[in-house]
């Protein structure tokens, strides 16, 4: 396979196929301003890697190097970017973005802003400047091969977009919803409670599913551990984040340490 069939088949085609067929995505989410970290991530099976540029600790400057090394490890990559507005947007795709994560997405109008940021006229309202093209060895790809190569994702985490729901999913160009279930909760007025503890937050992950599922669009969420993603993937979310780099380092510290100092066995012969 050379590295263009990897691309290919990892690219935000290998999650429109799954997705055709009704099946859940698996993604990592990386918060380390780290391209070997990144490398790593999109090494592995996972089907897509996201870069958190909202709550993570990369910034602008860190994402052309970690987009750069999720691509040569054969990955097209996630972005979640630091705010809907369509700058911000534009300057994700223009780095290579395959999918953007459009975070507090509170109305039709956002997501329909949100959706424009990521395809070229005449579908959206994109300015051309793909600098990723221009990097490639064959140049940039025509404008309507690379709207194709987005996918767009708005996340339904306030009051405000649960109330707009169904005209969010509506909106062309909106390839689904991604439910951030800390924010939704929170602006919701249920604290910090969860699905597993609060029947209401439970009923307002599944509205959202159901919603996204009736219009044919993709319901993702992220979820906080691998429980929690099989759990939703079979009540028929079909993006699921996995785990974040942050807690697998810290699992993979605890468990060492764990196993280390761990008390010698009584009676064994280097007890
Ligand atoms: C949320 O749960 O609100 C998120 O955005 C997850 O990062
Ligand atoms: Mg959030």
């Amino acid at each position: 396979m050379t590295q263009t069939d990897g691309l290919v088949a990892r690219s935000s085609e290998r999650l429109r196929a799954l997705w055709r067929e009704d099946r859940p995505a698996f993604a990592l989410w990386s918060c380390l301003a780290d391209p070997v970290v990144a490398e790593m991530l999109a090494a592995g099976p996972f089907d897509t890697v996201v870069v958190d540029l909202q709550h993570g600790l990369a910034t602008p400057s860190e994402l052309p190097s970690m987009l750069q090394a999720m691509r040569a490890a054969g990955l097209a990559p996630a972005v979640r970017v630091a705010w809907k507005d369509p700058a911000t947007i534009m300057r994700a795709v223009d780095t290579g973005a395959s999918v953007v994560v459009v975070p507090m997405v509170d109305s039709a109008a956002d997501a329909a802003a949100a959706a424009a940021a990521c395809r070229f006229p005449p579908t959206g309202s994109r300015s051309w400047g793909p600098m990723w093209g221009d990097v490639r060895a064959d140049g940039a790809l025509p404008p309507a091969e690379q709207d194709a190569g987005v996918v767009c994702l708005v996340m339904v985490e306030t009051r405000a977009g649960v109330d707009a729901l169904d005209a969010i999913v509506a909106t062309p160009g909106v390839d689904g919803v991604f439910v951030g279930p800390n924010d939704l909760a929170l602006g919701c007025g249920y604290g910090r409670s969860t699905y597993r503890d609060e029947p209401e937050v439970d009923a307002l992950l599944q509205r959202v599913v159901d919603a996204c599922r009736a219009a044919d669009k993709v319901a993702g969420l992220f979820c906080s551990d691998v429980e929690m993603a099989r759990h939703w993937a079979g009540r028929g979310a079909r993006l699921l984040s996995v785990a974040v780099d942050t807690s697998l380092l810290r699992r993979a510290v605890a468990d060492a340490w764990s196993a280390v100092s761990a008390p010698p066995i009584a009676g064994a012969p280097d007890a």
